[in-house]
């Protein structure tokens, strides 16, 4: 049967969740890395995304039901026989392909195996994103060569794979966090403002980026990490409201109803449905002005968090993701 996608809330960290509200997992927006572990019957997975306390949140995904946990190849898991939570953590390495690679072949083997087939989200922290690796290439590309190989390796269809985002952080390598679902099929949307990720130009590197720029799911609707790119280019180079508009403008688009009707779909949302917004920074002076317009945009009632990292591309200075619930 299927079932209602997990929305998360933000709440503040080290909160005990209610009695009867079981969760699925949490993900810790925080000034330091951490492994995977397991806490209070769920999956918790500390990412150092945060510059100061004042920007730390926890992203709590409620569970339908008790919780089963589990680890299996390096991946902490948890699922409550519709949806499942993985994370995982790559330790800081001179390239990161090879561990990259395993990770996703991993993932593609635990929703298998653990029969929620349907991934539908990803995300990846990767430290020293714009960083050259041992070998001289840049961090970021080097975790889409790992990633483009394993969904290459387990035969799936690059268009097949879900919404994601690929930012950085400030310390733990690389870490993964991952949902997918049981019975559900999901529907990635492209976004026509936008070029399809693993059909950008060869000058992005050796193998590109596989990703959606949203996903539809159990009633809900993930849209990417969005960032201020028209075709395959950024545009607004060094213009931080301006490219805060265009990702804006963007994430309108792909959630919009004529771009949920080219792909079979009957709804239509605005800026003023999306929730669990998070925002990306790679200037701390711009956390401010960031703020400000994103509130401007967003419903007074959507949950924001804002966060200072590195972005996947040089030249972009925001991104900004969330859900439509
Ligand atoms: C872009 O659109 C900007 O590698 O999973 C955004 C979201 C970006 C996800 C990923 C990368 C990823 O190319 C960067």
């Amino acid at each position: 049967m299927a079932a209602v996608a997990p929305s998360c809330t933000f709440d503040k960290i080290g909160v005990p969740r209610p009695v009867g509200e079981p969760v699925l997992g949490v993900v810790e927006h925080t000034v330091r890395p951490g492994e995977p572990r397991i806490a209070d019957g769920h999956p918790v997975l500390a990412v150092h995304s945060a510059t100061e306390p004042g920007q730390e949140f926890a992203e709590v995904w409620p569970a339908a039901g008790p919780v089963t946990t589990g680890a299996r190849d390096g991946i902490t898991y948890g699922h409550d026989g519709r949806h499942l939570f993985g994370a995982a953590r790559i330790a800081p390495t001179g390239t990161y392909a090879a561990a990259t690679e395993r990770l996703y072949a991993a993932v593609f083997d635990l929703v298998r195996a653990e029969n929620y087939p349907a991934v539908f989200r990803f995300w990846a922290y990767i430290n020293h994103i714009n960083a050259p690796n041992a070998e001289g290439l840049e961090i970021y590309r080097d975790f889409c060569v790992g990633r483009a190989r394993a969904v290459a390796a387990a035969g799936v269809d690059p268009a097949a794979m879900p919404a994601g985002t690929g930012i950085g952080t400030h310390g733990g390598g690389i870490v993964c966090y991952f949902l997918a679902a049981r019975d559900d099929a999901p529907v990635n949307l492209a976004n026509p403002r936008m070029a399809t990720p693993h059909a950008y130009p060869a000058g992005y590197g050796p193998r590109p980026p596989v990703f959606a720029r949203a996903t539809a799911v159990g009633g809900r609707l993930y849209v990417s990490a969005t960032a201020s790119i028209l075709g395959h280019e950024t545009v607004h180079h060094g213009d931080i409201s301006a490219q805060c508009l265009v990702a804006l403008s963007n994430i309108a688009a792909v959630i919009g109803r004529d771009n949920l009707a080219r792909h079979g779909l009957s709804r239509g949302h605005t800026l003023a449905d999306l929730d669990a917004v998070k925002v990306y920074v790679r200037h701390r002076e711009h956390l401010e002005p960031v703020r400000r317009i994103c509130a401007a945009a967003l419903s007074p009632a959507a949950a924001l968090g804002v966060l200072q990292t590195d972005i996947a591309r040089e030249d972009l200075l925001v991104e900004i993701e969330g859900i439509v619930p």
